[in-house]
């Protein structure tokens, strides 16, 4: 198992490097070209310039003595667009040209040595919460999904008014700006488009780009719909058990993987995550370990801490069987609650992206890791 660290990269993240390599047992980066929008091809010499960020040191490190560098295995995310998705021409470019560029860009960066390449295929947005900073009991805060407010706003343009707005200038991936100036489009774009109809676009999206994955040694690896079930009436397809198993039976190849997020796929009742841990493990690429409470019958639910009696998910479960089947991939703990000085304004990190409860997340899963698997 390699532990590893989503970083936003260089004056894009409030973390540096330095903060990242004082964590014990951080082997991977994982990263993003974060400019890039959704269709758009990723250039070599923009992947070896942050390939090289994270793999090497500077004069300053050597200077300082530091000789602890990082792998960039893991690029989270290459994101879909939405004409792969819908089938249809979109914002401008055809699913053949966006296909392309995929496909290119999966080649650029097998070539330049990345082994996991993320996506989503969630329908027009990335995950979604009501509240970004909600106060927990102790005083740290947590993103947080309020069933009844998502219940009570039925399209997503009522959501991004009385919701988001609320939260100040941040924005949450997939709901920038510029892409909220097109939900016309995308609304009627996904008129008709059923789970069947999408599970269709899906297998075109994965038969084209599979090849590529092989060729160049890309492990390709969807994480689950957050939250993991419908909303808006858009169809999403990666939030059970049943779901997961029908995008990998799309298409059978070992490099039609999972990047399996426990915490998202918890948040469909019901759902048992130490049991698709062991159920999928052949196709698990890279995992997203992290947990979350209920807090009502609608399925509200905040983040919490990765300790697994703080929440409703098993994360000691989940790390047993990741340590018994002697798991080789990769795992991150995802999004942490903002503790400390990360609750003030000032040099606020990305909403689920502090320092320090993902430092202690990272130590509470390698300590329960160890505990199966370190002998001295
Ligand atoms: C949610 C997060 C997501 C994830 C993207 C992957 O649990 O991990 O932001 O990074 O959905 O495309
Ligand atoms: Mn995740």
């Amino acid at each position: 198992m390699h532990m590893s660290f989503r970083w936003y990269g260089e004056g894009n993240d409030t973390i540096s490097l330095d903060d990242i390599r004082q964590i014990p047992g951080v082997e991977t980066i994982v990263w993003s070209l974060h400019h890039k929008q959704a269709g758009e091809l990723w250039e070599p010499e923009e992947i070896e310039h942050e390939m090289k960020l994270i793999t090497g040191l500077s004069e300053d490190d050597r200077k300082r003595g530091v000789t602890k560098t990082f792998n960039a295995d893991v690029v989270e995310s290459v994101n879909v667009h939405e004409s792969i998705k819908t089938g249809k021409t979109m914002l401008g470019m055809s699913r053949d040209e966006a296909l392309d560029n995929y496909r290119k860009t999966i080649e650029n960066l097998g070539k330049a040595g990345v082994k996991v390449v993320t996506y989503n295929f969630m329908p027009v947005f990335d995950w979604l919460r009501t509240d970004m900073f909600h106060p927990s009991p102790d005083g740290s805060t947590a993103l947080y999904y309020d069933a009844h407010k998502v219940a009570q706003l039925t399209d997503p343009q009522a959501l991004i008014d009385e919701t988001l707005n609320g939260a100040g200038n941040l924005t949450m991936p997939g709901w920038e700006p510029e892409r909220l100036a097109h939900l016309p489009e995308f609304i009627e774009a996904y008129q008709g488009i059923d789970h069947d109809k999408y599970y269709e676009n899906y297998k075109t999206f994965l038969d084209a780009v599979i090849p590529t994955c092989e060729k160049y040694d890309v492990k390709l690896a969807v994480h689950p719909d957050d939250p993991a079930f419908d909303l808006f009436g858009w169809p999403r397809v990666v939030s059970s058990k049943e779901g997961i198993q029908r995008v990998l039976d799309l298409n059978p190849s070992p490099y039609n993987g999972l990047c399996l997020c426990l915490g998202s796929f918890s948040s469909r009742r019901g759902n048992d995550p130490v049991d698709a841990v062991k159920t999928f493990m052949d196709r698990i690429h890279f995992s997203h370990v992290r947990n979350i409470k209920f807090l009502d019958e609608a399925g509200s639910f905040s983040e919490v801490g990765h300790r697994a009696s703080e929440g409703d998910v098993d994360t000691v479960g989940i790390m047993k069987a990741y340590a018994e089947a002697g798991y080789e991939g990769y795992i991150r703990p995802d999004h942490g609650r903002h503790l400390w000085s990360e609750n003030t304004e000032a040099g606020k990190p990305r909403p689920g992206y502090g320092l320090y409860d993902r430092a202690l997340g990272i130590q509470y899963l390698l300590g329960v890791w160890d505990s199966f698997t370190y002998t001295k």
